[in-house]
């Protein structure tokens, strides 16, 4: 048995119990895929994901890559090549993509359910499986030709990467320097160095690489929007054949040695530097790069936000494990009596308040992605909630830097619990929570740090989009304040609910105001920069909060209709803790509120000597 603890049980209840999985495949909405065939390829995933993708999780952190600089190539360790190939065998890659190139439609719920799974048994292999999301992404938004290398790149397993990061061009992707300059047979040679490039070099994995990559063609404007987007392969080809030919002038001049996620290469990516030139292709002949990339970027920081949330379910399964079997001390009550019976540590209260907090978010976030998912097609959105195709797309925008930035500051945050659980054996690498926490670290930085994602959510996703997400979201939450939902029996916790509502408005409405201050006085500007991440982590809970009750409300009827055994204690656990949620952290948003409604810009005025 690997490192690596599936949650089906709580898949399914989100996808079929809560989303109505089986309703959105009625008909012939995603070809032949019924209920049962979504629940078999669950089950299916949960087999590899506990067995030979894990197997390699510690040995390829313990033996990570080694980079040859002279050779610009890469030695992988032998048994995480053994888990990728188990991946790749499974061709899980086809969930969701387009038919054309070979895909398989799928509700994206579904897709990112067993990819919940896949991410937190090996994330370094999902990531270098990226080949046929890219090329889906290139098939949209290439010419007819660039559609055929798509198919090519499908059919023939090659890797991919997505390269917008330079030494000087992180957050501000707009400083990008790399040139692209345009050659006499249409293609273009691209110059200069990117940085911290994901899956750059791959030992044997792949017989080919291609880079989409962001550059400035010469004489275009500066920032985000004088950047344009390059299909640039590692190995030049016969665009008719697809037969392989020159090594192009694109290589890996550097790998990185990281806190974590060790066998994923973090590669220097130098273009046009060796003699050769990098030779690249517009896609889509057209010069509109950063929309094309942020296509890339939105699949990725989905990607980001449920690896760290499925890592985070798999920490608090290992940190539970072992709370049911550790005795240690005894019990509170007993604490005077020295003879009194030891008991396991599940029975002290401060283990079991980290043991609930641990499962509320793990069990909260997967809803939030899930729900999330659910916005990524119309089919779904309409069944969850009642979203039409417009409102489902600007839920999901809204959404993303939920998943992303609360998903990675929260499970990097709590598996600290799940560490602490442990207690000082969790600081061995004899348990796999340490190599979580460092695995995991990465989730808050990469694909927008959380600030980015915070003024994202704020400006974008709420301002821009004058609220309209915003409220289809407000709504359902209103909505369900105002039912019946638990029959009585959640009253207290809609109350809950309602203030938490009520406080993250308030929030909206005083950060709101700072924005339209800010055309008098730009200043005003800081107080939102101040409060975001706290705005955006605050809206996290409130998400949290409902859905996980209304959890309970299925589960309080799953009761009153007789469930038994061990799925009467699961549906128990739900309505437990949702209760938990709304009693222990819902009333922290009146603080967070009474905080930002009220801040002011003294550390903004502050000299940075005093610091
Ligand atoms: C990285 C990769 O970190 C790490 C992991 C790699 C893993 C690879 C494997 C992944 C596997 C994934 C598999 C999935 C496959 C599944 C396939 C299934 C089919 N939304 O605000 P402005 C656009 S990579 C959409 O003025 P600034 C928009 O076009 C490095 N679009 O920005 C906009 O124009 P307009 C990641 C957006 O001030 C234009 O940008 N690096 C959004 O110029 C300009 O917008 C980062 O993420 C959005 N949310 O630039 C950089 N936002 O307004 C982080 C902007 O006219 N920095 N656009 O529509 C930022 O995001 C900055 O805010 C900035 C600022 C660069 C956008
Ligand atoms: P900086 O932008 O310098 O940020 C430093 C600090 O300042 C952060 O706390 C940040 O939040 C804050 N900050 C910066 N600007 C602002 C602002 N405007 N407002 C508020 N706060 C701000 N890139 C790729 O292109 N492709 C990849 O495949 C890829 N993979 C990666 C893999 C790894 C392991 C790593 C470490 C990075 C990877 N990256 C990749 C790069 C990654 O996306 C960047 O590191 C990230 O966008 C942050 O940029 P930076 O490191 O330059 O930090």
């Amino acid at each position: 048995m690997g490192h690596y603890k599936s949650n089906l049980r709580d898949l399914e209840f989100n996808l079929f119990e809560m989303f109505g999985l089986d309703e959105t495949l009625e008909g012939d909405n995603f070809g032949d895929m019924d209920g049962e065939v979504a629940r078999d390829m669950l089950r299916e995933v949960v087999r590899l994901a506990e067995g030979p993708l894990a197997e390699s999780f510690a040995d390829a952190d313990r033996n990570p890559p080694v980079f040859d600089p002279e050779t610009h190539s890469l030695k992988l360790p032998e048994s995480f090549k053994k888990s990728y190939k188990a991946l790749a065998d499974g061709e899980w890659w086809r969930v969701g993509l387009d038919e054309e190139i070979g895909g398989m439609p799928a509700p994206r719920n579904l897709l990112w359910g067993i990819n919940e799974m896949l991410l937190g048994s090996q994330p370094a292999a999902f990531m270098y499986s990226a080949g046929p999301g890219f090329a889906n992404i290139l098939f949209h938004n290439g010419t007819d030709e660039q559609k055929e290398w798509a198919k090519v790149a499908v059919e023939r397993s090659w890797g991919a990467t997505m390269v917008l990061t330079e030494p000087d061009a992180g957050s501000d992707v707009g400083a990008g320097r790399t040139k692209a300059i345009k050659q006499d047979d249409g293609s273009w040679h691209i110059e200069g160095v990117k940085r911290f490039i994901t899956s750059a070099v791959s030992d044997d994995l792949f017989e080919n690489i291609f880079h989409l990559v962001l550059a400035r063609p010469e004489g275009a404007g500066p920032g985000t929007k004088g950047l344009s987007l390059f299909f640039v392969p590692s190995v030049l080809f016969d665009f008719e054949k697809g037969e392989l030919g020159e090594r192009n002038g694109a290589f890996v001049t550097g790998v990185e040695h990281k806190m974590g996620l060790k066998a994923s290469a973090t590669c220097e990516l130098t273009f046009g530097g060796h003699g050769v030139p990098a030779k690249g292709w517009l896609v889509g002949e057209v010069h509109k790069g950063i929309a094309q990339m942020f296509d890339v970027i939105e699949h990725a920081r989905m990607m980001v936000g449920t690896k760290a949330i499925g890592t985070l379910s798999t920490g608090y399964l290992n940190a539970l494990e072992y709370a049911k079997e550790r005795v240690q001390g005894a019990d509170l009550t007993q604490m005077t009596d020295k003879t009194a019976p030891r008991v396991t540590i599940t029975h002290h209260p401060d283990v079991r308040r980290s043991l609930m907090m641990q499962k509320a978010y793990s069990e909260g976030l997967r809803a939030v992605y899930l729900y999330t998912a659910a916005h990524q097609d119309p089919i779904t959105a309409k069944q969850v909630s009642d979203a039409d195709e417009d409102i489902a797309y600007r839920v999901n925008d809204l959404l993303l830097p939920i998943v992303k930035g609360v998903g990675s500051e929260i499970a990097y945050q709590v598996l600290a619990e799940s560490l602490q659980t442990f207690g000082g054996s969790g600081f061995l690498q004899d348990y796999p929570v340490e190599q979580y926490i460092r695995d995991a670290k990465i989730d808050s930085l990469y694909e927008g740090t959380t600030a980015i994602q915070a003024q994202d959510f704020f400006f974008r996703k709420i301002a821009r989009d004058r609220g309209v997400a915003l409220a289809h979201v407000a709504g359902q939450i209103k909505s369900f304040i105002d039912s019946e939902a638990g029959n009585g029996r959640l009253k207290a916790e809609r109350a809950l609910l309602a203030t938490a509502l009520e406080d993250v408005q308030a929030i909206v409405t005083s950060m709101t105001q700072h924005l339209m201050g800010a055309q008098d006085q730009p200043t005003e500007l800081y107080k939102v920069g101040l409060a975001s991440v706290r705005f955006l982590m605050g809206f996290g809970d409130l998400l949290i909060g409902w859905l996980l009750l209304r959890q309970s409300e299925i589960a309080i009827t799953a009761l009153d209709n007789g469930a038994e055994g061990k799925e009467k204690a699961f549906y128990e656990g739900k309505i437990a803790v949702a209760s938990f949620f709304a009693k222990n952290i819902l009333p922290q948003l009146t603080a967070t509120r009474a905080i930002l409604t009220n801040i002011d810009n003294d550390i903004m005025e502050l000299d940075e000597a005093a610091f």
